[in-house]
């Protein structure tokens, strides 16, 4: 928890990769060997962050691709595909904005969940457009204070809502705007807990519902059969006394349905959630390849 946010999550494991290569000072096969361990370690450390395990398959695609080379060419590589990477999530983010403020209609009321620095670039770009923003709180953890004050210092109107004042709140809003952590093969977007009650609540007042993710937040083993895992946090965030024979439970995140989403925001444009396999299947043709 003290790095929020999908794409934080990922490019700190970048960074943290890349800077452990350029200081090495070992042999080859120690190097090898600590990159597998310290990729690895990372790739597993957030089980709810496929733009984490992207990046990282990313670096360890140049070093496979290069594995014959002496060791100081490898650090190079590894250096430059890491950096490769994060210039790609950064200038997807510029346009993720771009595309996203386009969306966003002159005069709107705009309600959003919890931290998303992808949310936060959009409605930052689209401030001009005289907008107003309503932020829930986002329990336990209460991001969505984060975004307020992040909103509110940039010049824009904000409102905070206790998150059960969501179906109360949505009737007034013009559209809704969530990030994601993992969008699955079916067009599901995994993001905070409660981003799907606010997708029903806009379903029933019929509000659009968009989400915005960088397609590296796309996880292909997901079109492989492999369920996306909700990572479950420490119940003291809910509660913090400890009660003789009480469950506390914490998801830390919830399955929207494709049905539920207007469009998903990307950079590469706004597409429909039931497009998601097939943007997959381009961008990730190595996990794609026919058997
Ligand atoms: C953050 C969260 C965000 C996504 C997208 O949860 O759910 O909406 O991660 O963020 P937490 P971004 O604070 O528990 O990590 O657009 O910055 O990747």
């Amino acid at each position: 928890m003290e790095i929020q946010g999908a794409r934080n999550v990922a490019i700190a494991a970048i960074q943290e990769l890349v800077s452990f290569s350029k200081g090495y000072a070992g042999t080859k096969k120690s190097f090898l060997s600590e990159f597998e361990k310290n990729s690895n370690l990372l790739y597993h450390s957030r089980p709810t962050e496929p733009m984490l395990r992207n990046g990282i398959r990313f670096m360890q695609a140049a070093l496979e691709k290069n594995i014959d080379q002496n060791l100081e060419d490898i650090k190079i590589i590894i250096k430059e595909s890491g950096e490769e990477f994060l210039e790609l999530a950064e200038k997807a983010q510029k346009k993720i904005a771009e595309i996203g403020a386009n969306r966003i209609p002159e005069d709107s009321s705009i309600m959003i969940h919890c931290h998303s620095s992808t949310l936060m670039n959009i409605l930052k770009k689209a401030k001009e457009k005289n907008i107003e923003v309503i932020c829930t709180e986002t329990r336990p953890k209460f991001q969505g204070r984060i975004s307020a004050q992040e909103l509110s210092k940039a010049g824009l109107p904000v409102t905070i809502i206790v998150d059960s004042a969501m179906r109360a709140f949505i009737k007034k809003v013009d559209l809704c705007l969530v990030g994601a952590d993992a969008v699955c093969a079916n067009g599901a977007v995994i993001n905070k807990i409660g981003t799907s009650l606010m997708a029903l609540a806009a379903h029933e007042s019929r509000k659009p519902f968009l989400v915005c993710a960088e397609t590296y937040k796309f996880d292909p083993e997901t079109a492989l059969g492999t369920l996306e895992i909700i990572e479950e946090r420490d119940p003291f965030e809910v509660w913090e006394k400890k009660i003789r024979n009480l469950k506390i439970r914490n998801p830390a995140f919830d399955a929207t349905p494709p049905e539920y989403i207007d469009s998903i925001i990307t950079e590469i444009g706004i597409i429909s959630p039931f497009n998601v396999y097939e943007v997959m299947s381009r961008e990730f043709p190595y996990i794609f390849k026919k058997p």
